[in-house]
Parts: structure tokens; sequence; C-alpha cells
């Protein structure tokens, strides 16, 4: 017997096996090579979506229903691996949302936690936790688990974003709340817009700070703070030969991870940059901000320009190549891993 070979069958034992399965039991010798593999093997698969045929989809949809009746208008991005299971990783959900011009999503909250990452439009606004927030395009935003949440678009343009949930995880631990807002469409606004950013966004705390739960104070990672910070750093820093220039969105108040079953990064690759060969057991969703390349994932070659969206199952080896300068955001369940111990990674 091994972890990796089942043992052979008989009539015993197969009589065995049909005695004990209608008593709700099961022998762990003809499953076990299946339960703990040698590495991880996922349903997922390596998958790119074309960000204009997704643009042109959503426009489709945005005659088809409102943002009212919709709750939310929003194209799953389901991975081809698991149709009809609403993920784009075995533990993540991603999306792309439309609010159309004078549309209003409708105040809600749930025990999801949830990303926006702004693809295209400027000017729609967020709401979380009694603050509203200017989204433009770049724009990392967060909405923490059970905050109220509604989202508008006073500007003249369609609003475009990408949704990242933990909707998968918060199912395999049988933990989901969700609730409408009872008080209109729309929340009470208590705090001026851009109240979170400058009181937490500063390397500064309030001196009596308490810490309020596990995610960032700060909800709104505008892009052009991050990419400055990136054309800052290019000077000086040495580029990893797997990432380039990969920055962590963080917590200030910690450190870790600004949210706290996802890790969102952004990264920075110089025209012509090849890497190196890297894999991790966090499936990673990326979608170019600005620039194009090519990016192999596993047998699966995948050419991108900015916001076309492409998803790297765990373990499934990667490689980028930078054909213009360009930016990468992504996000996966690596902090969650991290916490529960069983985060790896290889390099090369
Ligand atoms: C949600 O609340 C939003 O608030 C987007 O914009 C996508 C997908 C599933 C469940 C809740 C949002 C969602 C979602």
């Amino acid at each position: 017997m091994s972890l990796t070979e089942k043992p052979a069958t008989s009539a015993e034992r197969e009589a065995y096996y049909s005695k004990i399965a209608p008593l709700h039991y099961g022998a762990l010798w003809n499953v076990l090579s299946g339960l703990i593999t040698p590495t991880p093997r996922s349903s997922a698969q390596p998958y790119r979506w074309d960000f204009d045929e997704a643009r042109a989809l959503l426009m489709e949809a945005g005659e088809l229903i409102t943002a009212k009746e919709a709750e939310r208008r929003v194209l799953i991005l389901e991975n081809p691996g698991m149709p009809g299971e609403s993920r784009i990783t075995t533990s993540l959900y991603a999306g792309l949302q439309l609010v159309l011009p004078g549309e209003i999503a409708p105040c809600h909250r749930h025990s999801q936690s949830a990303l926006r990452f702004v693809m295209e439009g400027s000017g729609a606004t967020t709401s979380v936790n009694g603050e509203r927030t200017l989204m433009e395009r770049g724009d990392f935003v967060i909405t923490p688990p059970w905050a109220w949440h509604d989202h508008g678009n006073e500007s003249e343009e369609p609003m475009i974003w990408m949704d990242g949930l933990d909707i998968p995880l918060v199912s395999m631990f049988d933990a989901s709340f969700a609730e409408s807002f009872k008080g209109g469409e729309t929340q009470p606004i208590t705090r001026p817009t851009g109240d979170s950013l400058a009181r937490y966004g500063a390397n500064l705390l309030p001196v009596d700070y308490e810490r309020q739960g596990p995610v960032s104070p700060i909800f709104n990672y505008p892009y052009n703070r991050s990419r400055e910070a990136l054309e800052q750093m290019r000077r000086q820093e040495e580029w990893d030969p797997c990432h380039g220039l990969k920055m962590r969105y963080i917590n200030p108040v910690d450190g870790g991870s600004a949210m706290p079953t996802i890790s969102p990064f952004i990264q920075l690759l110089p025209k012509g940059f090849k890497s190196e060969t890297y894999r991790s057991t966090d499936a990673t969703v990326f979608t170019a901000v600005e620039g194009s390349g090519t990016s192999t994932v596993g047998d699966q070659v995948f050419n991108w320009t900015a916001k076309d969206v492409f998803v790297v199952p765990s373990w499934c080896p990667v490689t980028h190549h930078a054909t213009d300068e360009a930016v990468l955001f992504s996000f996966s369940d690596r902090t969650a891993q991290q916490k529960l111990g069983l985060w790896r990674e290889a390099r090369g």
C-alpha cells in the first residue's frame, strides 16, 4: 500500500463495500490517493477573457436588465473547468459589473468580502459604511464582510469594474449571510468623501486607534498612488526574475493583506521583460491595467492587452513576457492559505 496506489479488489471486498455504504461508512484505502495528492490537482483550468468581447456582452446585458432589477448586473467569469459553479478559481469568484449612467445598484450587505478593480469609466461611486468614494480607472476598492454597500453612476459614461469575492470559500464554511438595506436604495452618508484615505493612507493612525476587525480601514487605493509608487521604485529596485516589481496592497494597521481572505497585488513589468517560471498554491486572477504581453500558463499561451483577464490555477507554472511596459493587477487567496499554514511557492 502507498499514498498513490489503490489496493486491488475482490468479490469479498466488494461485498464488504456494498454492506458499509448504506450504513454511511466508506473505506479510506479506496479513496486515499485522491484525497491526499502529492501535488495540487485543481479542476480549474487556465483561461483568458477578452475585454472587448466581455464589454460587448455586458452592453447587451445593459439592454436586457437594469442594475436595480438585477441587484448587480454582472457577467460571471466562469472557469471552464468548473462550469456553472460561479468560480474563477476553486476558492474565488470573479465577475465584470456594468453600471450605466443614472443607475443605482441597491444597498445590501453579506458575509462575503468583495474587491472592485475599475476597468472602464470614471466618476461612478461606491459607498461603504457611510462613506462614498469616486472610482477611477485602476482603483482598487474594498467592500469588507458585512458592510453595507451600494453603487451609483452619476457620470455620463458606462462604468465597468471587476468584482472579486471569496464566495466559494465562504460556502465551504457554510457561513453565508446576506440582507437588503431597508432604509432605501442607498445608505445614509455620514463621513466626507476621502475620509478613510486621509485618515489611514498617510502612514498615520488616530492616536487612540483601536482595530475594528481584520480589514484595512482604507477602502479605496487609488491607481495614481499605486502607479506613482511603482514608478518611483523602478529607478532603484532590482527586477525580481519571476515578478518584475510586485507589490502587495496592505492593511496599514498590521502590514498584512488589505483583506482577510483575498490578497491583492500590483506589478510592473518593463518592456521586453521575460520572467522565469513561477508556481504557487494560490490560484491567481490577473488583469492588465496598462501595456501588453504574453503569459504562458501551463500549456496555454495567452496574449493580453489592457483590461483582459486571465487565470492561473494552483500550482500551474506561469511565465510572463511584457511586449510593452505593462502593469498587472492580480488577486488570490494567498493570505487565507498563509494564515492556515498551507501556502507554498516554487521558482524556476
Ligand atoms: C455583490 O454584492 C456585488 O456589491 C458584486 O457589487 C458581485 C456577486 C455575488 C454576490 C454579491 C456588489 C456580487 C455580489
